[in-house]
């Protein structure tokens, strides 16, 4: 048996858990797995990849030499590192059989077959092991679930197998291991990247039970009907099974951030969760929310376990938005009442999340945003997002079928380079005056001292120098909201190492 082990690339992200449950997976079936994190993640100002990093993978897949390499395309917003990294390899290693996996690979395997040999689309875990022992001994392809390839009639897409139920099959990714490489910045070291990090990232179930347009998650869903349950949880223990040994292996440990789509609202879950994790970690932890999960006893029970941060999108104060552009069923109401519970119950930081500033948003919509944002219990910080086009989500089509963006405009704005898609994440800069007006507003609205600011501008909105002097205010503001960013930063690293 070719005994060559396998090599798993992820892009811009040094936590990858997808293909940290991979390498589990392929070596509970005996392979030896090697891990490069190309690239780290930047939300800012993520860059392409350079010479030199393309170079030091290079040296690096020559010292490995695997008998398959994985690439794990979650995301359109990085496919020019992925398209440079594919034709490296290509170009350096033609023999070596190239397979994609993630998100965006689910999505679209055609596309995808166009630079991969072997496309996994959904959940690897069984897929990566038929697949490789199928390279590994000359089997043949066509009963393999989940996979695409192509044949000499085509591409063939295998049916996607059953979801599975029980995720604690799964177990949890490895941490640590000298299996581990790290490339960014033109430099490349050996170890796992996340050894020092003073945050440890799970997620404690897969799937989410709600349909945004803008989010592949409804995709995702449809690619798995009648496949079984979407929503699942792992069990209670697992997750501290994980969580005790990233307390035992990251030294700086200092929090833990739970990245499930929507953290649970079971309440047997949540019951056994608080009593144990008190008990066994004791570290604080954050989660990302929606409105409609916000349950009054279940926060107030993990805010005393440790819960000191909760991320929750809300994207737009306007119902019309909400409901007709975004598919969001929640109500003005429901938000109003979740961000009172969540101010109530004394969670540390609440951040919401909004999608400004795009184009099926009017003047009215925007001020409606900033309506609602003085309706949200203090206090809360916001991160103020553009909208990003995602192949293959709803909003695409509707954008076209409102006559908002043409097809032709949409492809050159999903396929954009790194650079430019992620200026539009943070928003589009030719907005009318009236959007920049009642955006700052919005951005001023989450401190106590602007927020009498905002309102006083509020109602001066009919006037034009009164307009103009809100916006030469916001710009001395904006940096406000860096200062706090650092200011927290410094707190959780100055704690890490006291
Ligand atoms: C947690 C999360 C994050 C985390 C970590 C991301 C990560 N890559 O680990 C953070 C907050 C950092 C993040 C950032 C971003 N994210 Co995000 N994120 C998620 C989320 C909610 C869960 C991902 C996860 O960890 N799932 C659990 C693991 C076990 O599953 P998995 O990663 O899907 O991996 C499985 C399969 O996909 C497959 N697989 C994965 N890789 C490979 C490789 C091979 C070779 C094979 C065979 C199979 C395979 O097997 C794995 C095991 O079953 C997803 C939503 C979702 N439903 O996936 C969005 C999602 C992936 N994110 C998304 C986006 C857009 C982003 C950002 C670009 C946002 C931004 N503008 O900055 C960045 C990009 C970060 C990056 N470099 O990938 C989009 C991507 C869609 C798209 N077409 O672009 C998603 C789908 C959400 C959405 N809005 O639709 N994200
Ligand atoms: S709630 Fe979040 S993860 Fe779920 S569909 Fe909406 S955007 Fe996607």
């Amino acid at each position: 048996m070719n005994k060559k082990p396998v090599l798993l690339i992820s892009f811009h992200n040094q936590k990858a858990l997808g293909v940290r449950y991979l390498e589990k997976s392929l070596k509970s079936a005996g392979y030896e797995v090697n891990i490069i994190f190309f690239k780290g993640f930047n939300s800012v100002k993520p860059d392409s990849a350079s010479k030199e990093e393309l170079s030091l993978l290079k040296a690096a897949i020559d010292k490995i030499n695997p008998g398959l390499i994985g690439l794990s395309v979650m995301t359109s917003l990085y496919l020019e590192t992925v398209y440079a990294v594919n034709s490296a390899i290509k170009s350096n290693f033609n023999n070596i059989p190239v397979l994609w996996g993630g998100v965006y690979a689910t999505l679209f395997p055609e596309k995808c077959l166009e630079q991969a040999d072997f496309v996994i689309r959904g959940e690897g875990e069984h897929a990566i092991i038929e697949l490789t022992d199928a390279i590994y001994n000359n089997l043949p392809f066509d009963g393999i679930k989940n996979l695409a390839f192509k044949k000499q009639e085509g591409i063939i897409i295998n049916e996607v197998r059953a979801l599975c139920q029980n995720l604690d099959e799964f177990g949890y990714p490895e941490i640590g291991g000298d299996n581990k490489y790290y490339i960014n910045n033109d430099k490349i070291s050996q170890g796992d990247p996340q050894l020092n990090s003073v945050s440890f990232e799970l997620t404690a179930s897969r799937g989410c039970p709600f349909v945004c347009s803008y989010c592949c998650s409804v995709n995702l869903h449809r690619v798995y009907k009648g496949m079984g349950g979407y929503v699942r949880f792992r069990s209670v223990s697992s997750v501290m099974d994980e969580l005790r040994e990233a307390k035992s292996k990251l030294k700086n440990l200092k929090v833990v951030h739970f990245w499930d789509e929507i953290f649970s609202d079971d309440e047997n879950w949540i019951h056994e969760f608080t009593i144990r994790y008190k008990r066994e970690i004791n570290l604080p932890f954050e989660i990302w929310g929606h409105p409609l999960k916000v349950n009054r006893a279940f926060i107030k029970s993990l805010v005393d376990t440790g819960l000191y941060k909760v991320v929750m999108g809300i994207q737009s104060g306007s119902p019309r938005v909400r409901k007709e552009i975004f598919h969001r069923v929640e109500k003005q109401e429901d938000i109003i009442n979740a961000s009172r519970i969540l101010a109530e119950c004394r969670v540390p930081q609440v951040i919401y999340d909004f999608m400004l500033q795009h184009p099926f948003e009017t003047d009215k919509d925007i001020r409606q945003t900033y309506e609602l944002c003085t309706q949200l219990a203090p206090p809360f910080e916001l991160q103020l997002h553009g909208l990003n086009f995602l192949p293959g989500t709803d909003i695409v089509e509707k954008a076209v079928k409102m006559n908002i963006l043409s097809s032709e405009d949409l492809e050159k704005i999903m396929y954009s380079p790194i650079q430019d898609q992620y200026n539009m994440y943070w928003g589009y800069k030719n907005t009318s005056m009236m959007s920049k007006f009642w955006y700052a507003l919005t951005y001023m609205s989450q401190f106590g001292i602007t927020r009498p600011v905002a309102r006083y501008f509020a109602n001066t909105h009919k006037s034009t120098p009164a307009v103009k002097l809100a916006l030469i205010l916001y710009k001395i503001a904006r940096p406000l909201s860096r200062v706090r960013y650092l200011y927290k930063k410094g707190m959780i690293v100055l704690k890490a190492f006291r």
